[in-house]
């Protein structure tokens, strides 16, 4: 009796031991679940596929996360991207600006066309006080941003022919995403634009139901959209999309101090390298992408200054209803940074 006595004592001890001053290692999960839209070889999943590695590492393994490209923990649809993550259907992602749009309003700044010039520009942004105030914002919103990675400037591409005016747009029909805002600055170029996800995006380019899309040139290239008769490129450079590296703010805070310095840390570094990718090969001093592009047979049409100045008035107004709505004072902080570079 007196054994089992200390036995159960022992047992007791051991179990108050094992669970006070580590309660949230306890909690971890086996396995956590990391949403992207574009898995590897694309830069969005290898920045993604990056920062579990590591995480992994410098956690030495007490957090594991594993990426689920295709938006496939969303039933292939995007836009569901950050409520999922509020609600913890995924503990964390690596997502576009634009497929959260829709739940805040504030992240259509970046695809107001035309705001952002250049990659100076757009790091004035990320890199300033509008990106903070913005991670400010999403703090306040269930979830906890890390770090800024990039999609890319989204260019034009169609089937049909060239576009270097507006009014070459007229009556094509191209697959846009996300926000209310594409199909204002798409109807007001007097195209016709048709929101559907980047899954449906595919098929309906190479079966002709749409003529164009807009994307980044990475995005272009490594889904071949060559192959799917996108022979016609314009480099506008209209909007920016740069993701967002963020962790469910519950899950966040189930983990133990150190654990999120690491997870931080891991987020911009993967999300630095990411950027870099990103940008490879687009660039007056790198253009290896851009030939590459060219040997697909696609033509390319860069506009000039003035040439894309008539696309700038011709989406005037929507910018201007556009401000409105993310918020007048937002969008002149975010034009009033650009100007000072
Ligand atoms: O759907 C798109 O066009 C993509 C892959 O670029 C985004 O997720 C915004």
């Amino acid at each position: 009796m007196r054994k089992l006595f200390t036995l159960v004592a022992a047992a007791l001890a051991f179990a108050g031991l094992s669970s006070s001053p580590d309660a949230s290692a306890a909690e971890y999960k086996a396995e956590y679940k990391l949403s992207t839209v574009l898995g590897k070889p694309f830069p969005w999943g290898i920045g993604g596929e990056r920062w579990a590695e590591l995480v992994k590492e410098k956690t030495e393994g007490r957090i594991v996360m594993k990426m689920y490209p295709g938006s496939s923990l969303l039933n292939g649809d995007q836009t569901k991207e950050f409520t999922a993550l509020r609600q913890g259907v995924i503990d964390m992602a690596v997502g576009s600006t634009i497929n959260w749009s829709p739940q805040v309003k504030e992240l259509n700044l970046f695809s107001m066309p035309f705001l952002l010039p250049d990659h100076a520009g757009l790091d004035a942004l990320t890199k300033g006080g509008v990106g903070q105030r913005l991670f400010d914002l999403l703090a306040t919103k269930d979830v906890v941003p890390l770090a800024w990675g990039e999609n890319g400037f989204r260019e034009l591409s169609n089937s049909r022919h060239a576009i270097r005016t507006p009014a070459d747009m007229k009556g094509l029909k191209i697959r846009v995403v996300g926000s209310p805002l594409f199909l204002d600055t798409f109807s007001a170029l007097g195209a016709n634009p048709t929101q559907m996800s980047w899954a449906d995006a595919q098929p309906s380019l190479s079966t002709g139901a749409v003529d164009g899309q807009e994307n980044p040139l990475s995005v272009f290239m490594t889904a071949k959209l060559p192959t799917l008769g996108q022979k016609h490129l314009t480099l506008w450079g209209y909007v920016a999309d740069p993701l967002i590296f963020v962790v469910n703010k519950e899950v966040w805070e189930s983990w133990s101090e150190e654990d999120r310095a690491a997870v931080r840390a891991a987020a911009l570094q993967a999300a630095g390298e990411e950027v870099a990718l990103a940008r490879k090969g687009i660039t007056a001093e790198d253009d290896a992408l851009l030939k590459d592009i060219t040997a697909q047979g696609v033509s390319i049409t860069a506009l000039s200054a003035a040439e894309k100045a008539a696309f700038r008035d011709a989406t005037r107004a929507v910018y201007d209803k556009w401000s409105k709505q993310i918020g007048a004072d937002l969008v002149k902080e975010a034009e009033t940074a650009i100007a000072a570079g």
